[in-house]
C-alpha cells in the first residue's frame, strides 16, 4: 500500500493541553507520526512518498475562508497581544449570548472559532495542518490514478474540525477534504467510515445535509466521552442528507464482540450505498490501553477489522486520526492496513 507522509507534521508541537484544569503536555504529539512511519517501514508496507502542494482551493471546498484566515493568522495575532502562553480561548458565544458578529479582538475570535479549549494553537500549527491536508490529498490522488488503496499518515488529525471550527486536536478536516476531492473528480458517492474512538463531529456537520457523502461513525457514547454534544444514534441527517448519517455510540469497556458487530452493520450499509470510494477516518484510540479513551480493542483486533474493511472490495483511502498509546500506535495502525491487504 502506498503511504504519504510529511515531515512538516513536526511543526505542530504545542507544549500545552488543557486537561483536568491543568496545562499538560499534549496527548497529540509529534512522536505519534514517527512511530507510525517507522512501523510502515519495518513491515515494508510499500512506498512512502512526500505530499504535493494542492493550495487552498480543495480545502475551501470544505472550510469557510474566514476560518482559514483566522487559523493562518491566529498565532501572530496572539503574540502581537503580548501573550506569553499558547493560544487558547476562555470565552465563547454560548447559548446565553448567541453571536451576531465576529469580534475584532483575538480573544473574541478564538472563542468564536474554537469548539474546545484543550487544543492550543502554537507557532507552526497552521503550516502543519496545511501539510496534513496535502498528505490526504496526495493519497487521494494516488487512488484517483489507479491505486486500490492508500494511507495518508496525517498529523494533525482532522475529524473534529467543522466547516468553521477547530478543536479536539484538529484544524483542517483531512478526510472531508479528500472525500470532496473524489466527488469533484467525478465520483458520485463517497462513504466515510470513522473508526476513531471519538465521534467525528466535524465530518458529520460538514456532510449532514448531503446524500453524496454517507458518514458512519463508531465511537464512545457522547453521554460520557468527548465531543459530548454530538454523535447520538438519533442523528440521522437533515434535508437531502436524511438517512445518510449513522452513529454507533458504545459504552465503556466495549470489546471487539460488540464493536465488530457495529462495524459489520456499518459495512453492510456502505455496501448497499455503493460508493465509488471509501474514506476511513483511522483512529486507533479504541485500543485497550489508550490513555484518554474507554474501549478495549486489542492489537490483533485491528488486523481483524482491517480485513473486514478490505472485504468491501472498494477503493479505500485511510486517513490517520487519533490514537494516544504512543508506543503501540504504529503496530495498531499498520495492523489495520495489513489486515486490509490480507497479509
Ligand atoms: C482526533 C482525536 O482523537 N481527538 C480527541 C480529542 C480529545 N480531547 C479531549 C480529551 C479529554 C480526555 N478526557 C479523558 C478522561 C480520561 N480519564
Ligand atoms: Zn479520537
Amino acid at each position: 500500500m502506498l503511504s504519504v507522509y510529511s515531515k512538516d507534521h513536526a511543526l505542530r508541537d504545542a507544549k500545552t493541553e488543557l486537561y483536568g484544569g491543568q496545562l499538560v503536555p499534549p496527548f497529540e504529539c509529534p512522536v505519534r507520526a514517527e512511530h507510525i512511519l517507522q512501523r510502515v517501514k519495518d513491515v515494508r508496507l510499500g512506498d512512502v512518498i512526500a505530499p504535493q502542494e494542492f493550495g487552498l482551493d480543495p480545502i475551501k471546498r470544505i472550510h469557510d475562508a474566514a476560518f482559514l484566515s483566522f487559523l493562518e493568522g491566529c498565532w501572530d495575532a496572539w503574540v502581537a497581544r503580548g501573550y506569553k502562553g499558547e493560544a487558547m480561548p476562555y470565552v465563547w458565544p454560548s447559548r446565553s449570548m448567541p453571536q451576531r458578529r465576529i469580534p475584532d479582538h483575538i480573544d473574541g475570535q478564538i472563542g468564536y472559532y474554537a469548539l474546545a479549549a484543550e487544543t492550543a494553537i502554537s507557532d507552526g500549527t497552521w503550516q502543519a495542518a496545511r501539510a496534513s491536508a496535502n498528505v490526504a490529498l496526495t493519497a487521494q490522488a494516488g487512488i484517483r490514478d489507479g491505486a486500490g488503496s492508500a494511507f495518508a499518515l496525517c498529523r494533525p488529525p482532522g475529524h473534529h474540525a467543522a466547516s468553521d471550527m477547530y478543536g479536539g486536536y484538529c484544524f483542517i478536516n483531512n478526510a472531508a477534504v479528500a472525500a470532496q476531492a473524489f466527488l469533484d473528480q467525478g465520483a458520485g458517492r463517497v462513504a466515510i467510515l470513522d473508526v476513531d474512538f471519538h465521534h467525528g463531529n466535524g465530518t458529520q456537520q460538514i456532510f449532514y445535509n448531503r446524500s453524496d457523502v454517507m458518514y458512519l461513525s463508531l465511537h464512545g457514547d457522547p453521554d460520557r466521552a468527548f465531543p459530548f454534544y454530538l454523535g447520538y444514534q438519533d442523528e440521522t441527517g437533515a434535508g437531502n442528507g436524511v438517512g445518510f448519517n449513522f452513529n454507533y455510540p458504545m459504552a465503556p469497556n466495549t470489546n471487539y464482540t460488540a464493536w465488530g458487530s457495529a462495524l459489520d452493520d456499518a459495512l453492510k450499509k456502505i455496501h448497499h450505498y455503493g460508493p465509488d470510494a471509501v474514506v476511513v477516518s483511522l483512529g486507533v484510540d479504541t485500543f485497550e490501553h489508550d490513555p484518554i479513551s474507554f474501549f478495549k480493542l486489542t492489537t490483533d483486533d485491528f488486523t481483524r477489522y482491517g480485513a473486514a474493511i478490505g472485504a468491501l472490495r472498494l477503493p479505500t483511502l485511510f486517513v490517520m486520526e487519533g490514537g494516544y498509546a504512543v508506543e503501540e500506535i504504529g503496530v495498531n495502525a499498520v495492523n489495520v492496513l495489513q489486515g486490509y491487504e490480507g497479509l
